[in-house]
């Protein structure tokens, strides 16, 4: 403590100590007569200006009196002003090609900021979710199918959590295919929203598997990307899978932009594309095919440059950020059932709510999961190798597995949702039909049964 501060605390101590019994009598008789006297004032106020009690919030149309009016048009944010002044978007320069850098973004971005201030507050944790699938129908025949029930599941996320999503289906650079694809779209989504912090690239095999956990976005905040990775694997094994490129958080800045086209420098655009498969092949002896790939290049950079990347990357491995669906999908009978231990004993976790207040449960859940350690949700499942739109499917699994996992993953996942609608698949295989949920399911005195 500061010595001055600590003498004149003490001093006043003294004095308090020193005052009268009277003293502290008549200071006791102002405090009532006061809080007596604003008592009165308020209650003849609150009589004077409080309206007829309305139960129904008032609509007004749409076209009167929103014009500066930000909470009418928006979730707290206002959708209808765009100011004339001039942004980037007005700069003839800015390309939103994947072949064209964009310079300066971080103070473009907070000048776009500054013309449209209903979006500053929450700027920080605004996250778009990016993904997409291939321009034409899927060979798969069920393929089509499972990319429906994979999208749906990332709206699901999103409408609980709040993030808004993309989903693209084109190839916005001809040359960047597969797993290449991603890049020119995550740029493009960077300056098509500058009002979010970040972009959340989740490719369309993988899938929430826990419906309620929420990104610890702080324990990012000083970081730019975030990916599932171990650095053992990427400094001592040199491993090809030391980290997994199918899901990541970028952070909407120049740090990134940088990045990207970096990264993406190592794919088809460049005209050493051959040659940085050469390079990532002799590398990464565990990697089998001669294409220079996007896992292969973001570890070569962390491998090769580490000084400049590491400490920008964050490498996620406490949670499944993404978790290989091999690993994962004998986890999701037992892990319902310690979920409904769980509830059993304790109302408050069974009790049926909204959906768009599940995040109060999550968090009245938090105290309980520390328990279930190992029976966790997982939070992403990613079916990495099993391919559903061409259903050219890795040789290492047979179909079949491939398929009854995505649909057990995925009904796993949809009864998260559903419960908020009164129904559960009770069979995780049986994707087609539906049970109606007991009120105050799963209550102890149901028992076990619920079929
Ligand atoms: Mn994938």
């Amino acid at each position: 403590m500061n010595p001055d501060l600590s003498h004149f605390q003490s001093s006043a101590m003294a004095k308090l100590r020193s005052r009268s019994f009277w003293s502290h009598l008549s200071d006791a008789f102002l405090f009532f007569a006061a809080a007596f006297l604003a008592l009165v004032l308020v209650w003849s106020f609150w009589s004077y200006f409080t309206p007829t009690p309305n139960f129904l919030p008032t609509f007004t149309h749409p076209s009167s009196n929103s014009k500066n009016n930000p909470v009418e048009s928006g979730f707290g944010v206002n959708l209808k002003s765009d100011p004339k002044d001039p942004t980037f978007y007005d700069d003839p320069e800015t390309s939103y090609s994947i072949e064209k850098p964009v310079k300066d973004w971080d103070g473009k971005r907070k000048e776009w900021l500054k013309h449209h201030p209903s979006f500053t507050a929450g700027a920080r944790e605004r996250i778009v979710l990016v993904t997409g699938s291939q321009p034409k129908p899927c060979k798969n025949p069920v393929g089509d199918h499972l990319l429906l029930r994979l999208f749906k599941n990332k709206v699901d996320y999103c409408r609980i959590h709040g993030c808004d999503v993309f989903y693209n289906n084109l190839l916005l650079h001809p040359k960047m295919k597969s797993f290449w694809a991603k890049f020119p779209i995550v740029k493009a989504a960077m300056l098509a929203h500058p009002e979010a912090e970040w972009i959340w690239w989740v490719d369309s095999d993988a899938l929430f598997t826990d419906m309620e956990f929420k990104l610890p976005l702080e324990r990012y905040k000083n970081h730019n990307l975030v990916v599932n990775g171990w650095p053992e694997l990427i400094y001592n094994k040199r491993s090809w899978t030391s980290l997994n490129a199918g899901v990541f958080l970028v952070r909407n800045c120049q740090w990134s932009m940088d990045l990207i086209s970096t990264w993406s420098n190592m794919g088809p655009i460049s005209e050493d594309y051959e040659k940085w498969g050469q390079i990532q092949r002799s590398m990464f002896k565990d990697k089998l095919f001669p294409e220079s790939d996007d896992q292969s290049a973001l570890i070569y950079l962390l491998y090769k440059e580490k000084e400049k990347y590491y400490d920008h990357i964050y490498l996620e491995k406490e949670f499944y950020f993404q978790g290989y669906w091999v690993d994962l999908i004998g986890v999701y009978d037992n892990t319902t059932e310690r979920y409904l231990e769980m509830e059993r004993k304790v109302a408050r976790l069974r009790r049926r709510h909204a959906e768009k207040v599940s995040e109060q449960y999550a968090a009245f859940r938090e105290d309980f999961l520390k328990e279930t350690g190992k029976w966790k949700r997982p939070f992403i499942t990613h079916f990495t190798g099993c391919e559903p739109c061409s259903g050219n499917h890795n040789q290492k699994y047979d179909g079949e597995s491939c398929w009854e996992g995505m649909v057990k993953a995925l009904n796993f996942a949809d009864n998260q949702i559903l419960r908020n609608y009164g129904f559960l698949h009770s069979d995780l295989l049986d994707s087609s039909t539906v049970t109606e949920v007991p009120f105050d399911y799963p209550n102890p005195t149901d028992g076990e049964g619920f079929s």
